[in-house]
């Protein structure tokens, strides 16, 4: 199995500055050591910092294309800057450059991800850089799209541009985790996300689990909403919660939503289904019941049929090929524990997200967010990358990548 992992870094436009500040002290910052002073400038160093905050922007709506910033220095001052928004719009290097005009020439580019050499919906950055006079590049990591990958780093060097590599190889990597996978696997990037109680359960045993997360942690889901390109759930979530899975607490779009629904319970007057107009749903079933396959479509849902899977399930692979097929390279799964112990024993996911809540709610009739996995002693447990961690308001937030340590592939 090839796993790639990472992180989702939370940078929505609600709560940057609050994450920005919870994560000054974390772990993991400091992996990220600044570049040798003696390749790239303490200026360059900042602008690449200011490229990859600009990056962030672009989360959740330049799928299928990556996240990328470009900033344009000259004489130690920015004169351009730009990120790539959504495919088929300008790269980032080009809306750099636009915004630079005649002050580009001279300059230092500085940018994620190596600029593109190919003719795709819009002209080869690279081009543009040579034409525009520019002096200097310093890059965060090559751009593994066979269609690039090295040509662009070499049609600036053929025009006698200076080019630096690899600086925040790390962090501008670990933007564009669900592109990379993409390329390497074919797949899109998955992260699971559930919210516990202190004691491990994700309901009471009435059922009941809405309010177990406090307001800051609703706020975080829906923003990691937005940051996704679609939000997965299964059949048992829809009938135990009903929910929505928009992004209603912070701006944002809303993501593609998909429910597994081998067969076809989701009922047509569940907030899903009602919200089916404005906000794409899918339902992915193994199901042949016309009627209903028909009353839903009338409704706006789009049907995904598949055959059944060896257990009897819709096949979630077959599920994330269709959804890579269709641009959607990052993917958020919210449970519940069916659903998420299908994901982790098919080696589908990379990343996990758990939300704990400081309420013991006791019980014996509800599982913890997964259940049998099949495995019998510690040593046979899956093991979870370096655990990121931080306070959500009242509630405790951990985050770890799945299959092999992040800070290996990093
Ligand atoms: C860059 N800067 O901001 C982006 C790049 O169809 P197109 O023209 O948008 O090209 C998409 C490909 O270009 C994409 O797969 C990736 O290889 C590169 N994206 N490159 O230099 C950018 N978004
Ligand atoms: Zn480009």
């Amino acid at each position: 199995m090839r796993t790639a992992v990472g992180r989702v870094r939370p940078a929505g436009v609600c709560l940057r500055g609050f994450f920005v500040s919870m994560r000054v002290s974390s772990i993991e910052d400091s992996r990220f050591k600044a570049d040798s002073p003696r390749r790239i400038e303490e200026g360059e160093d900042r602008a690449m910092r200011a490229a990859i905050r600009l990056a962030r922007r672009g989360f959740g709506t330049t799928h299928p294309n990556p996240r990328v910033g470009a900033v344009l220095l000259r004489e130690g001052g920015i004169v351009g800057e730009g990120f790539h928004a959504r495919a088929g719009e300008a790269h980032a290097e080009a809306r750099a450059l636009a915004a630079a005009g005649s002050r580009a020439r001279g300059s230092t580019l500085v940018a994620t991800l190596e600029p593109c050499a190919h003719h795709g919906r819009t002209p080869p950055c690279a081009d543009a850089i040579v034409s525009a006079g520019v002096r200097r590049v310093v890059l965060g990591m090559r751009d593994p799209n066979p269609l690039v990958n090295g040509r662009g780093v070499a049609r600036l060097r053929a025009a006698g541009i200076e080019v630096v590599e690899d600086v925040r190889g790390a962090e501008c990597r670990e933007l564009n985790r669900p592109y990379l996978k993409h390329l390497a696997t074919g797949l899109p990037w998955v992260m699971l996300k559930s919210m516990i109680s202190l004691d491990g359960r994700v309901a009471a045993d009435s059922g009941d689990s809405r309010g177990l997360g406090g307001g800051s942690e609703q706020r975080l889901c829906h923003r990691l909403r937005a940051e996704h390109d679609a939000v997965l759930v299964g059949i048992g979530t829809v009938l135990a919660d009903d929910p929505e899975l928009t992004v209603r607490l912070v701006r944002g779009r809303s993501p593609v939503r998909v429910v597994l629904d081998t067969d076809l319970r989701t009922p047509a007057g569940s907030r899903l289904v009602m919200t089916a107009g404005s906000v794409p749903l899918a339902v992915a079933t193994a199901s042949e019941d016309r009627a209903r396959i028909e009353a839903l479509e009338r409704r706006g849902v789009s049907i995904w049929r598949f055959a059944r899977s060896p257990e009897g399930r819709v096949p979630i692979r077959r599920v994330l090929s269709r959804l890579a097929a269709e641009g959607r390279l990052s993917i958020l799964v919210e449970g519940g524990p069916t659903v998420h112990s299908a994901f982790l024993s098919e080696g589908l996911a990379d990343r996990v997200a758990i939300g704990i809540a400081p309420l013991i709610l006791g019980g014996s009739k509800t599982p913890g967010w997964t259940r049998d996995l099949g495995r019998k002693g510690v040593g046979d447990a899956i093991e979870v990358g370096p655990l990121v961690m931080r306070r959500v308001g009242r509630d405790l937030w951990v985050e770890g990548a799945l299959g092999a340590s992040e800070a290996g592939r990093v």
